[in-house]
């Protein structure tokens, strides 16, 4: 694809240095002094910095104007000085115009406003003091040239659909280097053509190929079209807010920030722990009554928007979200009451670097390189070949394929199936388990707090997925429970839930960690049905507030599923509590330590080596209030070693049964099921009270690697129940768990021979019964509890076992421990 690289050439235009030798500015005088870098105002003025450029001495503000040298990016920010923090923010406007361009403006005054500015564009920079001590604070002024290269002229991008029946067809297609997507099955495969360069070099190939999509770009267009369409004409939307359209990721700090400023006593926004790849701080928001004292032992609910960037309904969900529990507390009883029970932490934007790209780039849609709308990952780099590591994120020569996928970094069964090991792909899971900050900061908020309940937000495929990602890892204890709830939320946003295996495997998610190692319920939801960010009136206010066409429409949508979370979450049948007794302003801290195996990882060749053992501790206190106390706390055995939810088996497992191989072979088919053509055998599934089945295996196989049979499972109904249709093995398996009794047909599809004159007929086909796995127990673990006085010492300590749904008086726990005595008088 090298033609048609964009590089990004670092060389900033008209630098200046400041004081601290720091690039800092490019101004239109060009003689800059560091002087001229600092920006100063006497007094602080709460306000949207981005909201419009402010008149020449206004209070609160000060101002630079700078020409862009250089087509390409604009990168201005702040950073604190002389250690006086304080909260500035930043925008960056076009001067004839008066628009926004840029804008920051997270809690610190840490800022990064990152836009697309033309060669000669007059800005004005300015800075705002939002609040805090710092009078003074440093601005520096990047700009980044990005040259275009390649036919601009010929663009035209598509989607076409290149049939590629042998293995050499494949091998053909793949050394084009055009760009293949994800999308392909038995008989052929997706591919975009970017412009009239792609194209040619296709039809170079001789490869049959035909239009599924003969302008890609033309949804992202209409889309943006019809948002300015619906903002204009709609004064309110039914959402919490009100909003109309999507947010920048300023808007997002910026409300966060106002919700706490004028709901001191219920919001509180906060910085997590790791700044981004690039810089940028992310920010979150904890809604509770009595928001300041974050140890009053409730259970907390967090949920969490955009880790992938370009899912961007997910962040408007996460914000709506925390408008939903402001309003609710003062106008809805039964919402004030929930959240008088509960604490509820909201991360809308857990990837600004990668949403900021997507958000600020031009809808394009064509899911190319240089679509950067359309990136989904964050933004490292050192793990690209060195020639890709040049550049700032938003304009490189990786284009968007630049990052590790957040969803695949986590520890849970991280390195296994359903991740990729390669750099540009939109699945890579990155050089180690939580290599990566944005992963390490939800870490860090789920070991420091009880997060008994956890919503991870994504898009699309109106699915409420819970753990496990992969089936061998077995369903755990909490399986009935965990389903129930998940099932409540779906009859409110009407998508389906099921583990989430059963989208396609995955390792590193979220939940897969949190839940193993912590208990906390966790969900994955996939919102709306089709787009990563659909029109906002469909794929944000509908889903959200249950409005057609979504399929919550009616039902209550994704609102009324949070609310059932929140419910959930208050409910102490759902976690555990510790009862007990404490002096006043004692604290005390549940702690728990552990190492989890990841899976055995798998290598570029496909070999594996041995898991990874991850460390973990758990870590989260309780400020006590004087004698009685009521602690919400996750079980203390983690569900990883508790064990596995199976069933007793109620009979033996049914007989195998051979597949009898009808004479002759069908003929070659890439096709399937278009075309029909393929070996239909029916057999038999019995069930109770007979023969219990926990798992059908359906297999075939052959001799030659180089040929290729596909298996199709269907149930009497002609429902597609399992299939296994991979290539380059001589064999194939189909799994169902917990078959129905009833009339089955394999179907087996003569997919490629090597020879078809002389044909690699299957053999050894066989349907298998298993028996159902019965539940298993692990042994139990505790949390270690500690008292501490008021002057740090300790004055209690023991172990506490909780499981969930049970109450644990621990007593005294301050007073009584002959464990904290016997340890300090050593
Ligand atoms: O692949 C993903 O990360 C999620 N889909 S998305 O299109 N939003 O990227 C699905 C993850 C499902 N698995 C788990 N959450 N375990
Ligand atoms: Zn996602």
């Amino acid at each position: 694809m090298l033609s048609r690289l964009r590089s990004a050439t670092t060389v900033r235009a008209a630098i200046a240095l400041g004081a601290s030798g720091v690039v800092l500015f490019a101004l239109t005088t060009p003689t800059a002094t560091a002087a001229e870098n600092v920006l100063r105002a006497d007094r602080a003025v709460p306000r949207a910095c981005f909201a419009s450029p402010l008149a020449k001495g206004a209070p609160g503000a000060d101002v630079r104007e700078v020409t862009a040298g250089v087509d390409g990016l604009v990168q201005a920010r702040l950073t604190p000085r002389d250690g006086a923090e304080g909260d500035w923010d930043l925008a960056v406007f076009d001067k004839a115009t008066g628009k926004i361009v840029a804008g920051s403006s997270a809690l610190r005054s840490h800022e990064l406003a990152e836009s697309f500015v033309r060669k000669g564009q007059q800005l004005v920079v300015q800075g705002c003091r939002y609040t805090g001590p710092a009078r003074t604070v440093t601005l520096g002024v990047d700009f980044l040239a990005l040259t275009p290269q390649g036919p601009a002229a010929g663009a035209r991008p598509e989607l076409v659909r290149v049939e590629t029946p042998r293995r050499e067809d494949q091998r053909r297609l793949l050394a084009t280097e055009l760009d293949v997507t994800e999308k392909g099955d038995a008989s052929g495969v997706e591919v975009i053509l970017a412009d009239d360069d792609d194209r040619a070099r296709l039809t170079e190939t001789g490869l049959r190929f035909r239009t599924i999509d003969p302008d890609l770009s033309r949804k992202s267009k209409e889309n943006a079209v019809a948002d300015a369409d619906y903002a204009a004409k709609t004064a309110a939307s039914a959402l919490p807010s009100g909003r109309t359209s999507y947010r920048h990721l300023y808007e997002y700090d910026f409300e966060l920030k106002e919700l706490a400023r004028k709901n001191p006593a219920l919001v509180r926004a906060f910085t997590l722990p790791n700044p981004t790849i690039e810089g940028r701080d992310v920010v979150g928001a904890e809604v509770a009554t009595g928001v300041a004292n974050t140890a009053d032992g409730k259970p907390v609910f967090l949920s969490m928007g955009v880790h992938h960037a370009r899912e961007w309904p997910a962040g408007e969900h996460a914000l709506e979200w925390v408008y939903e529990l402001v309003n609710g507390t003062k106008q809805d009883p039964a919402i004030r009451s929930l959240v008088g029970k509960t604490r509820n932490i909201v991360v809308p934007i857990v990837n600004p670097d990668g949403f900021s790209i997507s958000r600020e780039a031009e809808p394009k849609g064509d899911f190319s390189r240089f679509d950067y709308e359309m990136k989904r990952k964050n933004c490292r780099a050192d793990d690209s070949p060195p020639e890709f590591r040049t550049g700032t994120c938003a304009g490189n020569p990786a284009g968007r394929q630049r990052g590790i996928d957040l969803n695949r970094n986590y520890a849970g069964f991280w390195g296994g199936p359903g991740a990729s090991t390669t750099w540009s792909n939109d699945t890579f899971r990155g050089s180690a388990p939580f290599s990566e900050p944005e992963t390490r900061n939800i870490r860090d908020l789920v070991s420091n707090r009880q997060v008994t309940n956890l919503i991870t937000l994504h898009t699309y495929s109106n699915l409420v997925l819970r753990a496990p990602g992969v089936a061998d890892t077995r369903p755990p204890l909490d399986e009935p429970a965990y389903k129930a709830l998940g099932d409540q939320m779906a009859t409110r946003n009407g998508y389906v839930s099921e583990p989430s295996w059963g989208l396609y495997d995955t390792t590193g998610t979220t939940e897969d960690w949190s839940y193993w190692a912590t208990g906390g319920y966790g969900f994955t939801f996939e919102v709306g049905p089709s787009e990563f960010h659909p029109r906002y009136a469909n794929g944000v206010v509908a889903e959200y507030a249950g409005l057609p066409p979504a399929a919550g429409a009616g039902k209550g949508g994704n609102r009324q599923a949070f609310l059932d979370m929140l419910a959930n979450t208050a409910d102490p049948a759902a976690h555990s509590t510790l009862i007990g007794s404490a002096p006043r302003g004692h604290q005390l801290q549940l702690h728990k330590t552990f190492q989890t195996p990841t899976s055995p990882v798998i290598q570029p060749d496909g070999s594996t080596r041995p898991p990874l053992y991850v460390k973990d501790t758990l870590n989260s206190s309780l400020r006590a209030t004087g004698g009685r106390f009521a602690w919400s706390i996750n079980p203390s055995t983690r569900p990883y070693v508790a064990g596995r939810y199976g069933r007793d088996p109620q009979g033996p497992a049914q007989q195998g049964i051979e597949l009898a191989n009808p004479a002759g072979v069908p003929a070659e088919n890439t096709g399937f099921p278009g075309n029909p053509t393929a070996e239909r055998i029916p057999f038999t599934v019995k069930g109770l009270p007979e023969v219990d089945n926990g798992k059908l295996s359906v297999s075939i196989s052959w001799k030659s690697q180089e040929t290729d049979w596909d298996l199709y499972v269907f149930d009497s109904a002609g429902k597609l129940v399992s299939q296994s249709a991979n290539g380059g093995t001589n064999s194939e398996r189909a799994v169902l768990f917990d078959p129905p009794a009833g009339d089955y047909t394999a179907v087996i599809v003569n997919y490629d021979q090597v020879d078809p004159a002389r044909p690699d007929d299957w053999t050894a086909g066989r349907v298998e019964f298993a028996s159902p796995l019965p539940t298993t127990y692990g042994p139990k673990e505790a949390y270690t509890l500690t008292c501490t006085d008021r002057a740090g010492r300790l004055v209690g300590l023991t172990d506490v076992y909780a499981d969930r749904g049970q109450t644990v008086d621990v007593g005294e726990v301050c007073t009584n421990s002959a464990r904290a005595n016997k340890q300090r008088q050593r």
